[in-house]
């Protein structure tokens, strides 16, 4: 009886406390996300990357636990990082802590969500849509604009080399 009622009350929260988008920063509770984009891929391509920014506004960390996406086999949350002299991504296992008070910036290059086994192209001027599941601020869609192949001036490693690891 109390667990059903505790349920209930989970359940109520999770409907009261929806996510809002406004000057294209939608808000989750502590969480804003803003700039999300994608890259366009060639037919066929089998991964794809996701890419926005996080801010936390509260006074605790949370942590992005997951992502999930209907256009790919596999979503993951990855991070760029040395071995030895190669940089390589990696698969972050416990998820993306977001600091109280800070940003946490998914680009080409550091942190990006990962697209792997795509079931169709990401083409130029369309969406994406992926759910983000954060420990404390809950889940939220963010659609993400499908820019072009090379949109961004960041220091790129591009994902059309991913495939060529064979760790995926
Ligand atoms: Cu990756």
């Amino acid at each position: 009886m109390i667990r059903q009622l505790r349920a209930a009350v989970v359940a109520a929260l999770l409907i009261a406390t929806p996510a809002f988008a406004h000057n294209g920063v939608i808000h989750l509770g502590d969480i804003d996300i803003s700039l999300p984009f994608t890259r366009a891929t060639l037919p066929n391509a089998p991964v794809g990357g996701g890419f926005l920014t996080i801010k936390n506004n509260g006074t605790e960390d949370d942590r992005l636990v997951s992502a999930t996406s209907d256009v790919a086999g596999d979503t993951q949350i990855h991070e760029m990082a040395m071995e030895g002299d190669v940089m390589k991504m990696r698969e972050l296992p416990d998820g993306l802590v977001i600091p109280a008070g800070e940003s946490v910036t998914l680009e080409p290059g550091g942190f990006h969500i990962m697209f792997m086994g795509l079931n169709q192209a990401f083409v130029e001027g369309e969406t994406v849509t992926v759910t983000l599941t954060f420990e404390k601020a809950g889940t939220v869609e963010v659609p993400l604009p499908v820019q072009s192949p090379s949109a961004d001036s960041a220091p790129v490693m591009d994902h059309g080399d991913h495939g060529a690891e064979g760790s995926h």
